[in-house]
């Protein structure tokens, strides 16, 4: 089966280095299918495997029991048509054997092992005179322009920490690197430990041949039934009916499965329904189908819904109570590990010959020459013939900061990535110059059907490198910016869900001294694809390319610069397919604020709410609604205006703002029904904004306010009342006030400012949507007046300290700006807060948009701040 590279697709370098274009690490299906395509392309390749022979995870991995836990219809390659109809598996999850001899199908159909090298383990890697030179353990050197590291994520066993390893006697075994012919544990006393996927698979396999078997358990696992057996015919049927859609629809999925995204909570079912989708899962035995509601991976108590099901399961299953407790996962969240499937897993516990131990009532003292000691209250010592070491990776990063390699300016990968691996899109890192990584760190990797990451990298990677020969440019390398932006997007996702809080390989946890980053892009697949593809298609953006005499294409830029939360809510809106608020009549619109509103969370407890009514400027009544904080008052009082164009809203329309500033701040909230447009039109809501902080002003007392500690603020058009209430109260000689608080404001008529043409159609709050709420409010003539545009007002001097918020992608950006800059010109104490990735309608989200919190956070300490500089010392 092994076979060496012809010589044909080669040459030899002076210094005895052979030459070719690109190298690849690994045979495993990264590999191979990196090495049809460089080939089909006309590169030559040549792949390094430390291996005998293709396969990669699955040569090595050959514990009993070992078999993917995604179906097999799916774990599959989707790029040969033809494989397709000539492969039949046999299970629906195909074994470690079975899975090796499809690899090696592969390699004999597609004859790849022409350009492998096998028994070939890569030592360094050196970039200089653009080009990678690779040091092999047989002292082979290879010269290529491109690297390419298709080293698995899976592949470098974590070294044993268990202190007296090295002095057992007996039979020692890494489920990592099984013995290729089997082992027979018959009449033999085994020990295993580690219970993840690897102990998990092997250990129901391991007791049926073993005397006595102890399974050492640190960290209980979430498990559920694979079911395993003939692969569904309706699975094969919605996938033969129509192959192309099917893959394509693992494309686009979230984890590169085909399958629905869930659209309600946890909590927003009956128990029973509840219940009955759990079982459901428990039912189906399919890693993608495990959580049936869209918040078990972000909310706790949703989440715990899960994990409380599965602690019934495992005891009904497990006939003697104290062990069916031991192996209820309790010390984290469910699927914040990888979640395991199995096949009589728990049942195996019943046997009487099986024994389980928790590490952390009694952890191994050491290993000894004839088995294992245990510590804890009640010493033991536990004669055992093997031990079977299912103890994990150093997962992601391992195999690629395993090898030396060495970069632009003499800088070491291991060196940059000391801190957690830093890349962009999870392929490339800045000072790595072609050095290309195949489902690396910081891509949805481990997080997905590998095979579908696999080949959008393989294919991504490829085409890369095709146009980099096209239009003679010899270097590609990502930009500082651009990488730094997509470690942050990467990490923001991660920190929405209850990932990062787990103590997982993910997270780099299992392995001491790693740092503590959660390694893979939980965004989904569909979603990074789609990343992918606007960079490529935005000309590479966030990559420089270098051509020969110094020629540089520098495209810097970040990419999907919206937070992430951000993003998905804006995914959301748009799967909603809601009309544009401007082509509905004034009724309608409203109303469907109210329905929007009705089914956002409610924001924070406060101590008390009231809702009254107080005199508007032309004595009609205007409603308000009052927050009040749960500390004891009196209180300094906010004069608050709502959003919604001075057409939409009312004086609870922004009530989780209300709640949260109230709560943060301390202060009391008066949030105001000012009179809207077109009833009402320019200068209603400006005058009413006046009257209401007069009769507030006036009625401080009353309202359990401090007389004297009024501020105002405001949301967008809010925010535009506010301010023009404080140019108003400064003209008018009253009612004093000590602070404004204006987010995201309209300041100015002009449409013209770039804000307004970058964001004109995107991020909820468009172009067309101002215009229509000028339109209703506001005659032309008048828009230019400073109780309209508070901007132009010819003098801002006098008016109180200013916190003015604005966000990246929001039409009104510019003109908040331009505000905050003329207020601080005109002497005003302002503090400016410019957040970037956020939208219009993200920061007020409580709740919902939680990267917004910071400056929320920031808005009620200004409030705080505005408050007590105006007590007199
Ligand atoms: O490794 P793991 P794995 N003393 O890290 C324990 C994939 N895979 O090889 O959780 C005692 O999950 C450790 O305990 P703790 C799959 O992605 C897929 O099982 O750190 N115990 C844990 O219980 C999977 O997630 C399949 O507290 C120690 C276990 O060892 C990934 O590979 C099959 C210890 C390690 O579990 C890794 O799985 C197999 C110590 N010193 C694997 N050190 C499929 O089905 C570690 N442990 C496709």
């Amino acid at each position: 089966m092994t076979a060496q590279p012809a010589e044909g697709n080669t040459s030899r370098h002076g210094s005895g280095a052979t030459e070719v274009d690109v190298v690849v690490v690994g045979a495993g299906f990264a590999g191979m299918y990196q090495l049809y395509r460089l080939r089909e392309a006309g590169f030559s390749t040549v792949v390094l495997e430390a291996a005998d022979d293709v396969g990669g995870t699955w040569y090595w991995n050959r514990y009993p029991g070992a078999r993917c836990d995604i179906l097999t219809v799916d774990y599959s390659y989707s790029w040969d048509p033809e494989l397709q109809q000539e492969w039949t598996w046999s299970e629906r999850y195909a074994t470690q054997p079975e899975i090796l001899r499809y690899a090696q199908f592969v390699a004999d159909k597609h004859d790849l092992r022409r350009d492998i090298r096998f028994g070939t383990r890569v030592e360094g890697a050196v970039w200089n005179d653009d080009r990678w030179t690779i040091r092999t353990d047989t002292g082979d050197e290879f010269r290529a322009q491109h690297y390419v590291m298709a080293t698995g994520c899976l592949s470098v066993p974590k070294v044993p920490d268990i202190e007296g390893t090295e002095r057992f006697e007996g039979e020692v075994y890494f489920t990592s690197s099984w013995p290729h012919d089997g082992v027979d544990f018959t009449g033999k006393r085994v020990a295993v430990i580690g219970t993840g996927s690897s102990g998990i698979q092997s250990i129901p396999i391991i007791a049926e041949q073993a005397d006595q078997l102890t399974v050492f358990q640190r960290t209980p696992n979430f498990s559920f039934p694979a079911h395993n057996g003939t692969i569904a015919d309706e699975r094969l049927e919605e996938y033969r009916r129509d192959p192309v859609a099917y893959r394509q629809a693992a494309r686009e999925s979230s984890i590169g499965v085909p399958g629905e995204r869930p659209e309600l909570s946890a909590l927003q079912v009956s128990d029973d329904e509840r219940r009955s989708a759990y079982e459901q899962v428990w039912r189906t035995g399919e890693l993608a189908e495990l959580a049936p509601f869209n918040d078990i991976q972000t909310n706790p108590e949703a989440n715990d819904t899960l994990r409380r099901f599965v602690h019934d399961k495992i005891r009904e299953i497990v006939d003697d109570p104290e062990v069916a407790e031991l192996l209820c996962p309790t010390d984290h969240y469910a699927l914040t590990k990888r979640p395991c499937l199995d096949t009589n897993y728990f049942q195996t516990y019943n046997l009487p010959h099986v024994r389980l131990v928790d590490l952390h009532a009694r952890p191994i003292g050491t290993i000894t020459e004839t088995g294992i000691d245990l510590g804890g209250s009640s010493p033991e010592h536990l004669d055992v013939d093997a031990i079977v070491f299912a103890t994990g990776f150093d997962a992601m990063t391992g195999a690629i900061v395993g090898v030396d390699i060495t970069g632009r300016d003499g800088i070491t990968l291991r060196d940059a990535w000391a801190d957690g691996p830093m890349t962009y899109l999870g392929l490339m890192t800045v000072g790595f110059p072609n050095l290309h990584m195949i489902t690396g760190p910081g891509s949805p990797s481990v997080l997905s059907n590998m095979m579908v990451s696999i080949e959008q990298h393989v294919d991504l990677i490829t085409d890369l490198l095709e146009h980099l020969r096209d239009n003679d440019l010899r270097t590609i390398e990502p930009t500082p910016l651009a990488q730094e932006r997509w470690v942050q997007h990467v990490n923001e996702f991660a920190d929405l869900t209850l990932a990062p809080t787990a103590d997982s390989w993910y997270m780099g946890a299992n392995v001491p001294g790693k740092p503590r980053v959660f390694l893979p892009y939980i965004g989904g697949v569909g979603r990074y694809r789609k990343i992918c593809d606007e960079v490529v298609e935005r000309g590479h953006l966030g990559f420089v390319l270098d051509g020969p005499d110094g020629r540089q294409v520098i495209n810097d830029g970040v990419i999907h610069p919206l937070k992430a939360d951000v993003a998905l809510v804006l995914e959301v809106m748009a799967e909603m397919g809601l009309p544009p608020i401007e082509t509905l009549p004034v009724p309608d619109a409203r109303e469907f604020i109210t329905v929007s509103n009705a089914v956002r969370p409610p924001g924070p407890e406060v101590g008390e709410i009231v809702d009254g009514t107080l005199p508007g400027a032309d004595g009609s009544e205007l409603t308000y609604r009052l927050y009040r904080p749960t500390t004891p008052g009196p209180h300094p009082v906010v004069a608050y205006f709502h959003g919604g164009g001075w057409v939409l809203g009312d004086h609870a329309s922004d009530d989780p703002l209300c709640r949260d500033l109230c709560d943060r701040s301390g202060a009391v909230i008066v949030s105001v029904g000012y009179r809207h447009a077109p009833e009402a039109r320019f200068p209603a809501a400006a005058d009413d904004g006046l009257a209401a902080a007069s009769w507030i002003a006036e009625h401080a007392e009353e309202l359990g306010g401090i007389p004297g500690q009024l501020a105002v603020a405001g949301w967008s058009a809010g925010a535009n009342v506010a301010t023009v209430t404080a140019q108003q109260a400064l003209l008018a000689g009253g009612p004093s006030i000590v602070g404004q608080v204006l987010l995201n404001p309209v300041t100015d008529c002009d449409m013209s400012r770039p804000s307004y043409v970058d964001n004109a159609e995107g991020y909820m709050l468009t172009k067309a949507m101002m215009e229509w709420f000028w339109d209703h409010y506001c005659d032309p003539e008048d828009r230019a007046h400073p109780k309209a545009s508070p901007l132009r007002a010819d003098d801002l001097s006098g008016l109180p300290p200013a916190m003015v918020v604005t966000s990246q992608f929001d039409p009104l950006r510019d003109e908040g700006d331009a505000y905050a800059a003329a207020l601080a010109a005109a002497g005003v104490p302002v503090r400016h807060l410019q957040c970037e990735g956020h939208t219009h309608t993200s920061l007020g989200a409580v709740d919902v948009v939680v990267t917004g919190t910071d400056a929320r956070a920031e808005m009620a300490d200004a409030l705080r701040g505005f408050f007590h500089a105006s007590v007199p010392a």
